[in-house]
């Protein structure tokens, strides 16, 4: 089946990276998105994310006619939702309240032959959620729920699962994960990634699709928790956390990640608990990996406190006003400019809020002040700070460290 018209439901950081990729293979692709000014920018060949490359991308496709923004849904023949999945209330369960409004507003629009997609990562069920509110709006057309196989429209689960910062090459070169409704689903998604995926595009169910999404970044966070724990139990323990799992590591079969001050970003702290709520009996293990994870930043505020007093028993002369602090990296992960979710940035904060004297910070990648933290040079950081507190593995760390035993090492960069 051809793809004439392709509609992006969601213009952020896995919605325009997508319309734009489908428009630099010549297909009509209309982004839809809410915020007004994120669609003039775009329909002026501009982006309003941070991602290398993707100003090139977008420029070219609108200036070329293939990509236009707009706030209210048209036609397609496919139709892709990447809208957010963030928290309600404070009990971790998932808000379909994005998805939920992006199907209604595509439903008008839709017609016999029509696939939907859902990019967004969801809890498993989401995607037979949005089946139903389709059906709910549109009962002069039949869906995979009720009509199986001869459904007029068609709905899958494909989720996305690039690097922020490499997302232009990994959405091409990744392999995919199709999870159709029904087989027929399956197959008219998988042709519509093969436009522009070089990777395998793997079939599945929709709820494996989910799942699977899901999986995989759990498996990283309960790793990640795993590495965090040992490095608690190693500084009681006076053992060198990072020499313990490199060589740990040089085990055939092992293969530990690395200690942090948390783990930070929109996805891995996030997609476990979407397990949890789904089956909060069974998902033990991976609420306690989230607990210890999230635990971690507070672990490390108490480290500081403990330096604090031995750094005042040492000098007398000095009182805690007159002690100054740096702060090293401030983004959620090395290299990057992102804070959102930033446990490195949560720390900051805090040693800000309770330090009595002064506290900055070094961000190479930001341009001026973060949060209320003064934004210093390197040199000027570590020449000012009688106490380090190294928070993100930054590629410009790696040279010059402070010559100093007043020193919190988070990534062991520096230790
Ligand atoms: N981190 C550690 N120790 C490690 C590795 C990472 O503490 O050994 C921390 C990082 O510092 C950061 C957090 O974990 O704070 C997450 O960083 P990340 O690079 O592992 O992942 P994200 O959140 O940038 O992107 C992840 C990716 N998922 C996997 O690698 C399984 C990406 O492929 C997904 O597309 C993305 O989540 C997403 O959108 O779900």
């Amino acid at each position: 089946m051809a793809f004439k018209t392709i509609s992006v439901i969601g213009l952020g950081y896995i919605g325009l990276p997508t319309a734009a990729v489908f428009a630099s293979r010549k297909v009509n692709v209309i982004g839809v998105d809410v915020n007004q000014k994120a669609v003039d920018t775009i329909n002026k060949g501009e982006i309003h994310i941070v991602e290398p490359d993707l100003d090139m991308v977008v420029h070219a496709a609108v200036t070329e006619g293939y990509l236009k923004a707009t706030i209210t849904p048209e036609p397609a023949d496919a139709f892709l939702i990447a809208v957010p999945t963030p928290f309600k209330g404070d009990n971790h369960e998932p808000d379909l309240s994005y998805i939920e409004s992006a199907s209604k507003a595509i439903a008008p629009v839709l017609k016999k032959g029509d696939l939907v997609i859902l990019e967004s990562t969801s809890p498993v069920g989401a995607t037979e959620q949005v089946a139903e509110w389709l059906a709910a709006a549109r009962p002069d057309l039949t869906f995979p729920q009720t009509a199986g196989e001869e459904s007029d429209i068609r709905v899958a689960h494909c989720p996305e699962r690039v690097l922020p910062g490499k997302v232009l090459e990994e959405l091409v070169s990744n392999d995919r994960v199709i999870g159709g409704m029904t087989s027929k689903c399956t197959e008219q998604a998988s042709a519509l990634y093969k436009i522009f995926v070089k990777g395998e595009c793997v079939a599945t169910n929709a709820r494996t699709a989910e799942m699977a999404k899901l999986t995989e970044n759990s498996f990283r966070d309960v790793n990640i928790a795993f590495a965090n724990e040992l490095s608690i139990i190693c500084d009681k323990l006076d053992i060198n956390v990072w020499e313990l799992i490199s060589l740990a590591n040089r085990h055939p079969r092992v293969n530990i990640l690395q200690p942090g001050p948390g783990v930070g970003g929109h996805c891995i702290a996030v997609d476990p608990w979407f397990i949890v709520s789904k089956t909060p009996g069974e998902a033990r293990l991976i609420r306690a990996a989230r607990e210890v994870n999230d635990g971690k930043p507070e672990w490390v505020i108490e480290k500081y406190k403990e330096l604090l007093s031995t750094l005042l028993l040492a000098n007398p002369s000095l009182a805690a006003k007159d002690v100054i602090v740096s702060c090293y990296g401030l983004a959620f992960k090395a290299d990057i400019d992102d804070v959102r979710e930033s446990a490195a940035l949560k720390i900051a904060k805090a040693v800000k809020v309770i330090h009595p004297g002064e506290v900055y910070a070094v961000e190479p990648n930001i341009q001026g002040d973060v949060s209320g933290l003064r934004n210093l040079d390197l040199q000027s950081a570590i020449e000012k700070a009688h106490l380090h507190i190294l928070l993100v593995e930054h590629a410009q760390f790696k040279g010059e460290c402070p010559d100093s035993k007043y020193l919190i090492d988070t990534k062991g960069l520096w230790c």
